[in-house]
């Protein structure tokens, strides 16, 4: 049984999404955060290491960040078709596009939002313009990131898009609204806002 850690309107809710996209029983356990503003605390029922979210339990194993969660669920549940499997041509670009999530694409965004200025030619940085350019590249060419078929990597980009988008963070074009809307359509998604909400 696949055990979720939660706490609601954060990270873990793109996992709640994932796992409403495998069709799979899962458990969910609710536990609290320290939040940003500095309310809340760790919940020592949390078997992540920093008492973050998400994490997940399978048989005994701790799995934690988001993008690794994704994959071993993604792998776990072959039929949900929600990556490539070996020896497909699109698992690369499908691994590169989770790894550039958590690699490239949130550090831009979360420091970008918390206003932190990173100097220029920083190793390892890419600014946030530049990866949203690389975003929008890809989705002008497919409708998901892995061309005509939805993957767990568009849960990520998906999200941020929705979370991000129409503030100055990231300007709002239709290119990246259609995405975010033709993946948050998908009744796994609606379930999952629901449990989240709940
Ligand atoms: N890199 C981690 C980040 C997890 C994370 O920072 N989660 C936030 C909620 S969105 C959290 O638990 N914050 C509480 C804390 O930092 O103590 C992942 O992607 O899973």
């Amino acid at each position: 049984m696949l055990s979720l850690y939660h706490c609601p309107r954060t990270r873990s809710a793109s996992i709640l999404w994932l796992l409403e996209e495998t069709g799979a029983p899962y458990e969910l356990n609710r536990v609290t955060i320290q939040r940003g503003d500095g309310s809340g605390a760790r919940d020592p029922a949390n078997p992540h290491p920093h008492g973050k979210t998400p994490a997940l339990m399978h048989d005994g194993a701790l799995i934690y960040e988001s993008t690794a969660i994704a994959l071993y669920v993604a792998d776990l549940f072959p039929d949900a078709r929600l990556a490539p499997p070996i020896g497909d041509a699109r698992r690369g670009p499908f691994l590169s596009w989770l790894a550039y999530y958590s690699g490239v694409m949130e550090p831009a965004f979360v420091t970008k939002f918390l206003n932190y200025q990173v100097p220029r030619g920083a190793p390892g940085w890419v600014e946030s313009d530049e990866a949203t350019a690389h975003l929008t590249g890809a989705l002008n060419k497919a409708p998901y990131l892995l061309g005509d078929a939805f993957s767990a990597a568009d849960i990520f980009y998906a999200s941020m898009i929705a979370l991000f988008m129409g503030n100055p963070l990231l300007p709002e074009t239709p290119l990246l609204r259609a995405y975010s809307d033709r993946c948050r359509a998908r009744p796994a998604f609606l379930r999952a806002q629901a449990i989240d909400a709940d």
